[in-house]
């Protein structure tokens, strides 16, 4: 009798393996494994931190005496531990700015904190913010200027050298680095040794950069590296933080290096693009990248932080939101506060799905198969995804919350490891006993976010207007926030 349980347990098992639908094929360009970790980051912090800082500059010349790099009250913790409070989940520190000074003992250069008073030059910044980092869960990211307004060697072939014995030394020794950030910024004139001279060099060729990311993708394998160009991360193509309502994580990269912005469509990307280049949205909370108490006044308020977050999180890219520590070395007390009403604002909001116990319904599922079910939907849970047949590509889906519910937030989410498959969605709720179109929307990736006036219904349908492939959706979810669509922020 047992043996013939065993048996049936077997025919049975081996027939719906048999007969399990296949998952829909990728489409198009699709994310790395570290493109995908990436995205789950979705917000992490840039700190612009130099003799800037001391001699209230933007860029500094490259003249400075490290004497005046003295931060009385530098605390690594403290200023982590606000960027954690603001909901920060990665720091990524100006190691070197334009300026050339190194926050880190660098073997190569005596410009840098050795010489300098902050801990008698025996410190190293770079160090203490990569522990604060781990001690607080929060990964660690690396901005290496390629421009050095105080190196001697600048546009001859030993400065690539310097340049790169700087990067390993950054990228060995600080543990894992999750973001290496390079700018395109080369502005010709310079201290460069004493010279005190207009240099020029030849963006193109001059870094050599397929050869330099070589060496990030040696020491530091999951680094996304970061630049206009690309190649893992591309910029979004302004500094006040948006992305293209429309923004694809696709992108015509016909040649990604730093310094090649302009030749595709940064801030709404490409379709299909010739590369998954995700936008990434920088942007300062005050109006310069380095602190300046004459900036004090115009810090960026909750509803323009909360502007931001929708879009740039709710168009698919990542934020990263500059905070610039003052000239004690700490967060400023106006920073810290808004950075903290801002994630109390987003905390209430996103606390909770309000159609989390929907009963989930759609117009077609794969293969009839539970594994691409419509509720999958709601789990938001690795590798499962609500999938349709192959030929069906405008599906709809319904969320029955079975008793009224008020939100002003849907967020949308596709299962990027097949690609961005869905061109436009529709999104309907039930009002009179019929259904009321009340958004549109194009690209969804990673994270799209739909706000609109209070709603107030029973259930709502998102109809996938146009794709190219069958849809894989990874999450529907309708939110509520405290504060009105309408309160928002002229840029
Ligand atoms: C730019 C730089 O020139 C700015 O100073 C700042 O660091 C910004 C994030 O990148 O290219």
């Amino acid at each position: 009798m047992k043996c013939l349980f065993s048996f049936l347990t077997l025919v049975f098992m081996s027939a719906s393996v048999l007969f399990a639908s296949n998952p829909p094929a990728p489409y198009g360009h699709l994310p790395s494994d570290r493109q995908l970790k990436w995205h789950e980051m979705e917000m992490y912090a840039f700190i612009h931190f130099t003799v800037n800082t001391f001699t209230d500059k933007e860029w500094g010349y490259g003249d400075e005496s490290p004497d005046i790099f003295n931060p009385t009250e530098f605390n690594a913790d403290k200023i982590v531990r606000v960027l954690k409070d603001g909901g920060m989940k990665g720091v990524v520190l100006t190691c070197k700015h334009h300026d050339g000074f190194c926050l880190w003992p660098s073997k190569y250069t005596d410009h840098s904190i050795k010489n300098s008073p902050w801990k008698k030059g025996k410190g190293d910044m770079v160090k203490e913010f990569a522990d604060a980092c781990k001690k607080h869960g929060l990964k660690f990211g690396t901005y290496l200027s390629p421009w050095d307004r105080n190196h001697k060697d600048y546009a001859t072939p030993e400065y690539i050298t310097y340049y790169r014995n700087q990067l390993r030394e950054l990228l060995a020794n600080y543990g894992p680095i999750f973001e290496m950030w390079f700018d395109g910024a080369n502005g010709g004139d310079g201290y460069y040794g004493g010279a005190k001279e207009k240099r020029k060099i030849d963006n193109r060729t001059y870094y050599d950069w397929k050869n330099t990311w070589s060496i990030v993708r040696e020491l530091q394998p999951d680094a996304c590296m970061f630049s206009d160009g690309g190649p893992d991360v591309r910029w979004v193509g302004n500094e006040s933080g948006f992305a293209g309502e429309t923004c694809w994580a696709t992108f015509n990269a016909d040649e990604a290096r730093p310094g090649s912005a302009g030749t595709g469509n940064l801030n709404k990307g490409d379709r299909p693009g010739s590369a998954w280049m995700p936008a990434e949205v920088d942007v300062s909370i005050r109006p310069g990248w380095f602190y300046h108490a004459k900036e004090d006044e115009k810090v960026k308020s909750v509803d323009h932080l909360l502007k931001i977050y929708y879009e740039s999180v709710g168009r698919g890219a990542n934020l990263i939101l500059n905070v610039p520590p003052d000239r004690r070395g700490l967060v400023h007390e106006i920073d810290a506060k808004n950075l903290r009403e801002w994630k109390k604002i987003l905390d209430e909001t996103f606390e909770k799905n309000l159609a989390r116990k929907a009963k989930v319904s759609a117009s077609n599922t794969r293969g009839n198969d539970d594994q691409f079910a419509p509720a999958n939907v709601l789990k938001q849970k690795s590798g499962s995804y609500w999938a349709t047949d192959d030929e069906a590509k405008t599906p709809e889906l319904v969320l029955d919350m079975g008793k009224p519910v008020t939100f002003n937030v849907v967020q949308l989410r596709e299962y990027l490891p097949l690609g961005q498959r869905i061109e436009s969605v529709a999104v309907d709720c039930w009002k009179n006993d019929k259904w009321e179109e009340f958004a549109t929307a194009t690209s969804i990736g990673n994270r799209r976010l739909i706000r609109s006036k209070d709603i107030t219904t029973t259930k709502i349908r998102l109809r996938i207007t146009a794709a190219a492939a069958c849809p894989a959706v990874y999450g529907v979810a309708l939110f509520k926030s405290p504060v009105p669509v309408e309160q928002s922020v002229k840029k």
